[in-house]
């Protein structure tokens, strides 16, 4: 049976859903519980993630883009996850202030994520957020991610499309490169292109993109120019990501990675449940197990066998 508040997300009801979100966030048991059953009414949604150094317009450039996609009637979620990084202090008033244009529209609905606190990891967290949108009836969430390093290559797991936004001259382009992003990126944006050293970037990341090994029949990244602040070069950005999506949608892509997006949430999900398992264990019994790996009486494997064995017994 469909609960209260199941149906009253399922009906788009920002109240619920935002509270649901907090929940999540805040790890509340009762909000984890519930996320079961959105999760079954979840799938139909095209997620985009949108990732790229603090301050290369990531907010700006979703603030035009959110206005394209609506006038197609399209409904919209984002995820804004906030690193609370020193680098990005202010980031969250100031994308509140950027998307404000959205703040009466119901079928825009923005939600920012802190990773501080959240223990199972931000991408979970993240990925838990999108699917309550999901169930909310969005048709496209985007998932806008700080980041240079590692970050955006999660978040690229996660989503359907991968944006990477990069600007001229911040020197953060080899940095990016090193760290697998042209691999993950399905589209390239250089975003302030009124700026100087737009046409190096370019020629750079294209050579690039050219030189890595790409099978026929396979995506290729393209690079799109835009300045958001000018909304100039938007449509075509949204025209990019929605050809993307029919790419994947042709050729089989779409199911792929969405097959490995549902494994990787098992295996989530399993690190989760034995955390959980972990902590309410008793306190003296990873105590003596401690002592008995410090005496060398077992093994790391053994001792975590015995833990799966008892977790085991207590399913
Ligand atoms: N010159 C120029 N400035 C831009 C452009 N797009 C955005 N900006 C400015 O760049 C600054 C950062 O923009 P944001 O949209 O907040 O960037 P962000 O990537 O979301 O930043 P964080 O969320 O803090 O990582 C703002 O002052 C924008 O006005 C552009 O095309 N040209
Ligand atoms: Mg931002």
């Amino acid at each position: 049976m469909e609960s209260e508040l199941l149906k009253k997300v399922l009906e788009g009801n920002i109240g619920v859903s935002a509270r649901l979100i907090r929940g999540i966030e805040d790890e509340v048991d009762d909000a984890l519980k519930e996320l079961e059953s959105v999760y079954l009414h979840t799938g139909r949604a095209y997620i985009v993630g949108i990732a790229g150094a603090p301050g290369a317009g990531k907010s700006t450039l979703l603030g035009s883009l959110i206005g394209i996609l609506r006038r197609r009637n399209m409904k919209i979620g984002v995820v804004a996850v906030d690193p609370t990084s020193p680098f990005s202090g202010g980031a969250l008033l100031g994308d509140r202030v950027r998307m404000q244009t959205y703040g009466t529209d119901k079928d825009v609905f923005i939600r920012s994520l802190a990773t501080r606190g959240w223990k199972g990891g931000l991408a979970k967290a993240t990925v838990n957020t999108v699917h309550v949108m999901d169930a909310m009836g969005k048709d496209i969430i985007f998932v806008e991610a700080v980041g240079s390093g590692q970050g955006e290559v999660d978040i690229a797991r996660l989503a359907d499309t991968s944006v990477i936004v990069l600007t001229p001259g911040m020197g953060d382009e080899i940095q990016m490169m090193k760290a697998g992003i042209l691999e993950a990126a399905d589209v390239f944006v250089i975003n302030k292109a009124d700026r100087d050293g737009v046409d190096n970037l370019k020629a750079g990341l294209e050579l690039m993109l050219k030189m890595k090994t790409c099978p026929a029949g396979e995506w290729q990244p393209r690079v799109m120019l835009t300045e958001a602040i000018f909304d100039t070069g938007i449509e075509q950005l949204a025209e990019e990501i929605l050809r993307h999506r029919e790419f994947l949608n042709s050729e089989g892509g779409l199911a792929r990675r969405r097959r490995a997006r549902a494994e990787l949430e098992l295996l989530w999900a399993m690190e989760g449940l034995l955390m959980g398992y972990v902590e309410s264990m008793d306190k003296d019994y990873i105590t003596t197990l401690v002592d008995d790996l410090v005496n060398r009486k077992t093994s790391p494997r053994l001792a975590a066998a015995s833990i799966i064995n008892l977790a085991r017994g207590s399913g």
